[in-house]
């Protein structure tokens, strides 16, 4: 199973700054790369060095900031955005091109006989120049191209040989987990080549579209901390490991998980926005339990209703009790954790005053736990 030898490539320092409030100083680069770093993440990539004179002096300073994570830099297809990446020391290039009719007609007006030229041109220089860098060559809107397009643009870039992997991007967030198997599956088998997936999430589809390039034998999978990236941004990292660990809790030992919640705490800071309470692991209300059945059942044995365990990511569960769908038996474990013996009887009563209470308005921990104090010393 591919799923066993897949890298991310964490895009927060590129498509991460396609982000509407993201703008990230040097030293942020370096804090969150370092984080990255410390999660384990395999390859960053950055803004192209051709945006501006920060960009380009940030990629220097990531190449020497000594992180195992390689750094990749993500360019057009164009002879001389590679030369200014080649000049940073970079230690891999992401090409990208356009091929869907929309992008050939608005974004560079060539032909597909015109892109495969120019992908050969470009790409065989970059090796000629570099033979040890990591080369990558995507297609931007793959899955609004027609597959005989892409097929031949593919195709003549891997007979190049001289690219270590292919790329298929996911631009408009429109594909389906079908359809990117599908296109993943085929290229892995016509080529051989690894193959990496970037999808955006403008139809929910991002995690669920990662998991199904990796099924399919993709190689590399783009993520970016929270899932920041133009509009709504591409598969969160966060997402892709609480989906890869519910596969198989394997597939992610590899990583730092207990970093997790630190990186998406940093980039929602950075871009000066709230982690949604509905995230991925990380969100406020991720591992929250609140209905008397469900309480019941989780604090007997959590795997009840928690498919990720919170203490893997150094998280803590919750379970809510001053509200009107509460149980005794949440009521019971509260006593215990204060120290507090109360009969069943008790517990009952108590539940049945909570919820009548929690009609008019629900009740804060500290409240509850005076209720259950006034009852342990009314207690025959
Ligand atoms: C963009 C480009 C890109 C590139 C993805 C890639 C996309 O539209 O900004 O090179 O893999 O989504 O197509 O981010
Ligand atoms: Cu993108």
């Amino acid at each position: 199973m591919p799923l066993d030898r897949y890298s991310i490539i964490d895009s927060t320092l590129r498509e991460g700054e396609q982000f509407s409030t993201a703008s990230f100083t040097t030293a942020q680069k370096l804090e969150i790369a370092g984080l990255l770093d410390e999660f384990g993440i395999e390859m960053i990539e950055m803004t192209t060095p051709c945006a501006s004179p920060q960009s380009e002096a940030d990629i220097r300073a990531l190449v020497n900031a000594g992180l195992r994570a390689r750094i990749l830099t993500h360019i057009r297809c164009h002879r001389d955005d590679a030369l200014r990446a080649l000049d940073t020391g970079v230690h891999g290039l992401d090409i990208v091109i356009g091929t869907s009719p929309l992008l050939m007609e608005h974004s560079h007006g060539k032909s597909i006989e015109q892109i495969i030229d120019l992908a050969a041109e470009v790409l065989t220089f970059v090796r000629a120049q570099a033979p040890d860098i990591i080369l990558r060559f995507s297609t931007e809107d793959t899955f609004r191209s027609r597959e005989s397009d892409l097929l031949r643009v593919y195709l003549a870039v891997a007979d190049l040989g001289v690219v270590n992997r292919l790329g298929v991007a996911d631009t408009v967030g429109i594909a389906l987990p079908d359809q990117v198997y599908s296109m993943v599956n085929q290229l892995v088998r016509l080529t051989g080549l690894d193959v990496e997936f970037h999808g955006h999430n403008d139809s929910g589809c991002a995690i669920a579209n990662a998991c199904a390039a990796l099924q399919a034998g993709a190689t590399h999978v783009d993520t970016t901390i929270l899932g920041i990236g133009e509009r709504n941004g591409i598969t969160p990292l966060g997402g892709l490991i609480a989906r890869l660990y519910t596969l198989d809790r394997a597939y992610v030992a590899k990583y730092n998980l207990p970093v997790l919640p630190r990186l998406d705490r940093l980039v929602a800071d950075l871009c000066g926005i709230e982690i949604p309470f509905s995230n991925y692991i990380t969100g406020s209300s991720a591992f929250i339990h609140k209905a008397g059945i469900h309480t019941k059942a989780v604090l007997a044995d959590p795997a009840t209703y928690e498919i990720l365990k919170p203490q893997d990511f150094g998280l803590t569960r919750e379970v809510m009790i001053g509200h009107r769908l509460t149980g005794w038996n949440a009521l019971r474990q509260r006593a215990q954790t204060l120290g507090l013996h109360l009969d069943d009887a008790t517990l009952r009563a108590l539940a049945q005053d909570i919820k009548r209470r929690a009609d008019v308005r629900p009740m804060a921990l500290h409240e509850v736990d005076s209720l259950l104090q006034e009852a342990a010393v009314a207690q025959p």
